[in-house]
């Protein structure tokens, strides 16, 4: 088997190469043509990955080591296909030394993916159970990771489990391994070398398939929006553009200057935590709820009005425009220029602090302004907020049929595989969801929930500030329109632990 996957590896760097030989047009990395079957898309308006080159230099300033960094942890959500596979440890022995063997080979790494991504990426995170389960004791710090996401789920808004995917209610996941390419056939070709290099050493417990959205819709989620814009820049890997918040690595990488947030043994260093969300989206029901209720701004058609509520539900345009530098319509140039569309801060002429009372051109509900409020809490950011995550999830599900266009109703589970890396999970996603997105008081009172993924344990949600014309309305959403069907924590170790301690 050992042979299989060597040969395999040494395709992936011949067809790595192909793939970077068949770039075509640079400007900026934004309307880089590359060939079908890489892992990762560029669509306009997502600030580019920085170059292999570029990404050494300041990583090397940084002393941070992207080679030992597994890839999909700083990318974010660029990836083409991807297959999310939950498995369960059934031996301990021979997962261990199949690992070191033949899957630590195939891990792709930070510096691979920027330079030379190959034909299929490979990243691996374990679960609590999952470490449990090799015997690895220690203590990573984190107590949502040490308990696992079931016994969040109330505290999470969910309504228990009763909408949870029932794969991730057995206790039954151990880890997960993450495949990106540009087909599944790719994909699935280097699953199968896995498993059957893993023999009945795992069993699978549940698989996802994600894919970016056909055509123009490529890089958009499946409500329509632009998605991946505002990442944080971590420092040591990216340049900011302006706007984009600007983080230290220990914000999102375990051990690294900034990672203040637990005592962690020295093997974590340089990974991060893993949380996955299986979020389900409601389209027809939110583009009905859109259609019904326009916001009666004077000089808006209906359907502008329309176009106007889920801007300002999302606090962006679905051309990923910010409503706060364009409030009334769209302005696709705008959302196209990433130099441009994250440039904003809530405040107004400079000012650090912005206005507590105005919500003309962006609710304090807002999706956005909700994860993450910018000027909300003052400003220089740094200072204010140590909430950041990197978002690197992807849509799953097929496009809307006919019928269900017809009767405004899902009958297909479509939705986003949510991906979120971060140093500490009550730091970063757990605080997100509970302190700000759910807590009707944040930012200030009658703010009201988030009405993207503000959850009530069902029950209807108030929002506020969503009518400009009427700014202190609350309104009641009955419907959530994305539904959690459950996930869970995982850690994304570095390569060099997987190889000097998880799999010995
Ligand atoms: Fe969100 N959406 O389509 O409405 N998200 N999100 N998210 N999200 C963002 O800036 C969406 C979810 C954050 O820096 C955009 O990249 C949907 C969870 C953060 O200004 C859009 C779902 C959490 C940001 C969406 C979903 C977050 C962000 C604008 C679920 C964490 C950056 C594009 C189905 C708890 C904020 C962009 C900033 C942006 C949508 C989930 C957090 C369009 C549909 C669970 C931190």
């Amino acid at each position: 088997m050992k042979s299989t996957l060597l040969s395999l590896l040494t395709c992936f760097s011949l067809a790595a190469g192909l793939a970077s030989a068949a770039y075509t047009g640079t400007d900026n990395g934004r309307s880089l043509q590359r060939r079908k079957s890489t892992a990762l898309i560029h669509p306009v308006g997502l600030p580019a990955l920085p170059s292999g080159s570029a990404a050494a230099a300041s990583a090397a300033a940084a002393g941070l080591n992207l080679t030992d960094i597994q890839g999909d942890v700083l990318i974010g959500m660029m990836k083409n296909k991807e297959l999310f596979f939950f498995f369960t440890i059934n031996d301990a022995a021979t997962f261990k030394s199949t690992l070191q063997s033949d899957i630590l080979p195939l891990i792709t790494s930070t510096t691979q993916i920027l330079n030379s991504p190959p034909i299929t990426a490979v990243n691996i995170a374990f679960a609590q159970t999952g470490l449990t389960a090799l015997n690895i004791t220690d203590s990573l710090g984190d107590t949502p990771f040490a308990t696992g996401q079931q016994s969040a789920a109330n505290s999470l808004g969910d309504p228990s489990t009763t909408n949870w995917q029932p794969e991730f209610t057995t206790g039954q996941i151990h880890g997960v391994i993450l495949l990106a390419s540009g087909s599944f056939d790719d994909i699935n070709d280097t699953l199968d070398s896995i498993k059957s290099a893993l023999g009945d050493s795992i069993a699978e417990v549940y698989s996802l398939e994600g894919a970016a959205r056909p055509g123009s819709e490529a890089g958009h989620e499946h409500f329509g929006f632009l998605d991946g814009i505002s990442n944080p820049a971590v420092s040591g890997f990216q340049t900011p553009k302006a706007g984009q918040a600007v983080v230290n690595p220990g914000e999102i990488l375990v051990g690294e200057t900034g990672d203040t947030f637990g005592t962690r043994p020295s093997w974590a260093k340089d990974g991060s935590f893993l949380v996955f969300r299986q979020l389900k989206q409601l389209v027809p029901e939110f583009n009905k709820f859109l259609a019904d209720n326009p916001l009666p701004v004077s000089g808006l058609s209906p359907e502008q009005g329309s176009d106007l509520l889920g801007a300002r539900m999302v606090g962006r345009w679905k051309s990923g425009a910010p409503v706060f530098l364009s409030p009334l319509v769209d302005n696709p140039t705008l959302g196209a220029d990433p130099s441009q569309n994250n440039n904003f801060t809530y405040a107004e002429g400079g000012n650090t602090v912005s206005n507590s009372t105005d919500q003309s051109k962006c609710p304090f509900s807002a999706h956005i302004r909700k994860t993450r409020p910018r000027a909300d809490l003052g400003l220089p950011e740094s200072s204010s907020n140590k909430h950041h995550i990197v978002r690197a999830g992807i849509p799953f599900g097929d496009e809307l049929t006919d019928d269900e266009i017809a009767s405004n109703t899902t009958q297909i589970n479509r939705g986003l595989a949510f991906v979120a890396y971060q140093s500490s999970i009550s730091n970063g996603f757990s605080f997100l969801q509970q302190a700000w997105v759910d807590n009707t008081g944040f930012v200030h009172a009658n703010t009201g929930f988030d009405p993207i993924i503000g959850a009530n344990g069902g029950n209807p949600r108030t929002v506020g500030g969503l009518d400009p014309t009427n700014p202190s309305a609350q309104m009641t959403l009955v419907t959530d329109f994305v539904v959690s069907q459950g996930g869970e924590y995982f850690f994304s170790p570095s390569i060099s632990a997987i190889a000097t301690h998880i799999s010995v």
